[in-house]
């Protein structure tokens, strides 16, 4: 049993549901009914989103206390509230299994999501690279002390800092710079794609784009990139142009963690600043976390009041706890798991005819191109979704349908591997999701709709009951 089953401890789990459930259901029934169904609807589907994935009982209920009443803005030990001793308890543990679990120098567990923690990160790299600098040059220590003018002409500086990032479409996140994004409007932004022949990062094109463009910041990580990166070789990017380094290893976290991703792989040891969520393939509760050097810890520490409203004691309790969970040693065989996997559900779709962006996967995550099922992401989404089956459309590069409707699948592993499957159930993911795509017909008047024929939808729903059911979630959990 994986520890986010919980079979281990499946009464008392159930007993302490079903009191929650009753407390709730005297107040707002509709709201433990929608509960209640949840759960049913996350049991019976499988679960395929590359960045969704099953939090153990222990880490859910640790949420649901009276930390969630507790404001705390500041920094442990440097509060602005009275009485937040239990607090910096619980956020001193986060940080603490975070080092550990990393190696990292400072951790900081405030975050709310990952795109806070993005924002942490790059208001740490400006105030230490650009605001502390322009500080001393006006010879004072505090931007109070400053004149009204001279603000205004380090708040220029501030706002005029250039991030290079990898291309949306190639895989790379919207807080990487996009326009969309509040980082877009921050930065002067330039992306980084992939080798249009191999769809693989071609390093010598990124330092030669860095050497142009000379960023501030060179941001690595992907959400829809089905490759390893290699960190080292981005640092000695980063470090020839006189770039921060940051990684954002959310997708990904969990694959460090559980020591899968070493070396020149794993970016802690490589970035200067590395940022990540918590409920990806890390399965802690949603949130963010922010891991960095000495010279840049100082600035991240300062995240809350500097970009975050007042921390969430009850989810950095719950990502202690999860820390704890992914510095045990089935951590790692889950990690080693969620990769065996993808690469089985990759070589299923291959030995099928699909056609994958890069060929092939070597983290959690395959991205199927669906054109060659004559369908759009956003059809075959529907239409997988119609047949129980859980994903989420995703743009291919220099995609032709743009980034709503899309050209992708993006499947990940994280989810079902924590429910038990395994090399052969991927197999028949592969199947399952290959003859849903191939019975779907595109409607040609919309790049949304389709027909699939409720005799597939029902037949795919039967075998992949008879996958879930072997494999429970939340064994022994009674409502
Ligand atoms: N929601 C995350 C993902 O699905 O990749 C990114 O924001």
């Amino acid at each position: 049993m994986t520890a986010a089953q919980g079979a281990d401890y499946a009464e008392t789990a159930s007993s302490a549901y079903r009191d929650i459930l009753s407390v709730i259901e005297q107040v707002e029934p509709r709201v433990a009914a929608a509960t209640r169904q949840e759960l049913t609807d996350q049991r019976g589907s499988l679960k395929l989103i590359a960045s969704e994935n099953y939090a153990s009982p222990a880490v859910l209920l640790t949420m649901g206390t009276w930390f969630s009443d507790k404001y705390a803005e500041g920094t442990i030990g440097h509060r602005f509230y009275a009485a937040c001793q239990n607090v910096d308890t619980v956020e001193a543990l986060a940080a603490e299994h975070a080092r550990e679990l990393f190696g990292a120098p400072y951790a900081y567990a405030q975050p709310h999501s990952g795109i806070d923690a993005n924002l942490v990160a790059y208001w740490a790299i400006l105030a230490t690279r650009v605001e502390t600098p322009g500080l001393a040059e006006f010879g004072v220590k505090h931007v109070n002390d400053l004149s009204e003018a001279d603000w205004e002409l380090l708040r220029a500086k501030l706002g005029n800092q250039r991030l290079m990032g990898m291309s949306l479409d190639t895989g790379g996140h919207l807080t990487h710079g996009f326009r969309p994004n509040i980082s877009g409007k921050m930065f002067h932004q330039r992306s980084y794609g992939t080798s249009p022949e191999t769809g693989l990062i071609d390093y010598d094109a990124v330092a030669a784009a860095a050497r142009e463009f000379k960023p501030l910041v060179l941001v690595a990580g992907y959400s829809a990139y089905p490759r390893r990166v290699n960190f080292a070789k981005m640092r000695e990017i980063a470090d020839e142009v006189g770039a921060t380094l940051m990684v954002d290893m959310a997708h990904f976290a969990g694959l460090v963690a559980g020591k899968v991703f070493t070396g020149d792989e794993d970016p802690v040891p490589h970035a200067h600043v590395t940022t990540t969520t918590t409920h990806k393939s890390l399965r802690g509760p949603r949130g963010g976390l922010v891991l960095a050097t000495e010279e840049y810890a100082p600035a991240v520490d300062k995240g809350c009041p500097m970009v975050l409203g007042g921390p969430l004691s009850h989810v950095m309790a719950a990502k202690a706890v999860a820390l704890a969970e992914a510095r045990r040693p089935e951590f790692r065989s889950y990690a080693q798991a969620v990769a065996d996997n993808a690469q089985a559900l990759a070589e299923g779709f291959l030995k099928r005819g699909g056609n994958l962006v890069t060929g092939g996967t070597d983290n959690h995550l395959v991205l199927l191109d669906v054109t060659s099922f004559g369908l759009t992401g956003r059809q075959a989404e529907s239409a997988l979704l119609d047949a129980g089956i859980v994903t989420n459309r995703n743009a291919v590069p220099a995609d032709p349908n743009g980034a709503w409707y899309t050209s992708g699948i993006r499947f990940g592993t994280p989810a079902l591997t924590t429910r038990g499957f395994g090399v052969k159930e991927f197999d028949k993911v592969a199947d399952l999701v290959v003859e849903v795509l191939s019975n779907t017909s595109a409607d040609g008047s919309s790049k949304a709709k389709y027909t699939l024929p409720d005799n597939i939808a029902d037949g795919v729903k039967a075998s992949s009951a008879e996958l879930l059911d072997a494999n429970p979630l939340y064994p022994g959990l009674t409502l």
